[in-house]
């Protein structure tokens, strides 16, 4: 019985150069989780969002409050798909448990 080394026909990688696959890891998308102005939401209770669901500072979330409030929309923060779903589920909940209107999106960024 021969070596199967010995026979190219059943072993064909042995007489060709055989590249090494580039890696191709793609970085994976990143999202903005974005406040949407409304008339009645009041600017306390959107600083203490901010505040309390993406741990800003009082004077950065009054900051991006004040965005949000005079050019009807600001961003919150960039994450990965997960952690921006559950903070904008996080602003969606608590905005209706105190029953203001505010809206919170999420774009991929
Ligand atoms: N425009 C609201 C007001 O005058 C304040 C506000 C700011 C509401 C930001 C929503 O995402 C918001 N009371």
């Amino acid at each position: 019985m021969s070596d199967r080394k010995d026979q190219p026909e059943q072993n064909p990688n042995l007489d060709l150069a055989v590249a090494e696959a580039r890696p191709r890891l793609k970085k994976p998308p990143l999202y903005r989780v974005v406040l949407l102005n409304d008339d009645f939401t009041p600017m306390e209770f959107v600083v203490e969002v901010l505040e309390g669901v993406f741990g800003m500072q009082r004077t950065r979330a009054t900051q991006v409050m004040l965005e949000v409030h005079t050019k009807g929309k600001g961003i919150c923060g960039v994450f990965g798909f997960d952690i921006a779903e559950t903070k904008v589920a996080q602003v969606t909940t608590i905005a209706e448990q105190q029953q203001h209107p505010l809206l919170c999106t999420m774009e991929e960024s």
